[in-house]
């Protein structure tokens, strides 16, 4: 899969795919990433990305011209599996499912928004998606981007050495069933600073393992996310 990620702030992505997965992916030729600086796009000797609102108000806007000339050199004929996401906090939530639907197309390029937004004419008539991270303000799509791209790129083929079945996963699927949170994990030492680790995963009794992890996944999904449980 081919990702572009359109942002003010390339130096921003050195770090998120220097390490881990989505490297590791990257050098065995799973994916490939291109970071492009949207300023590249300008024509004027300041470079400016950006205008006041209309209307007057706090702060600043991306302005439509640079966004639709960069999408428009980046893939200059738009096929029905590329897709151009826009991330900004008025955005879908984004979530397993939709990692899982991104995972399918052959590109995806991420806009990632800045200021107090971007022009609408980039959501209206540019992008086919508008994707938010979750309820909280950041100050711009790059983290909302690198975390997209993360939750994508875990899920293509060969990436995690599974070469066909992490695409049809849900983050709740953990074999316990019911849609639950994760089970709670333990390692070595059996005994840390007078903590045990639960005697059950210790005795070998496969079913008794099986019914105590699904019993402390309710419970923590219970306390945790109640919204899981319904
Ligand atoms: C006055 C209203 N503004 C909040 C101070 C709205 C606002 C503008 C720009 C809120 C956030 C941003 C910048 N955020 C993003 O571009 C963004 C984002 C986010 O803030 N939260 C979750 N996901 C995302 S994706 C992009």
């Amino acid at each position: 899969m081919i990702f572009h990620v359109l942002t003010i702030f390339p130096e921003f992505f050195a770090g998120p795919f220097a390490h881990g997965v989505v490297k590791r992916a990257a050098d065995a030729g799973h994916l490939e990433i291109h970071i492009h600086n949207l300023r590249d796009w300008t024509s004027d000797r300041h470079k400016t990305v950006d205008d006041r609102p209309f209307g007057g108000g706090e702060g600043m806007v991306l302005k439509p011209e640079p966004i639709f000339l960069a999408v428009e050199s980046i893939w200059p004929e738009r096929k029905p599996d590329h897709k151009v996401v826009l991330l900004s906090a008025q955005g879908r939530l984004f979530d397993q499912a939709m990692a899982n639907g991104l995972s399918r197309e052959s590109a995806l390029l991420l806009i990632c928004g800045r200021y107090e937004g971007v022009d609408e004419r980039v959501a209206a008539h540019l992008v086919d998606d508008e994707i938010s991270i979750g309820n909280y303000v950041l100050s711009g799509g790059e983290l909302a981007a690198a975390v997209v791209l993360d939750a994508v790129a875990r899920l293509l083929p060969g990436v995690l050495g599974n070469e066909c079945s992490a695409a049809f996963e849900s983050f709740q699927d953990t074999g316990h069933g019911e849609g639950l949170l994760d089970c709670p994990h333990w390692t070595r030492p059996a005994e840390f600073r007078g903590w045990k680790a639960p005697e059950v995963l210790l005795n070998g009794n496969h079913e008794e393992i099986r019914r105590f992890r699904k019993q402390s996944a309710r419970e923590k999904t219970m306390r945790f996310r109640p919204d899981l449980v319904g």
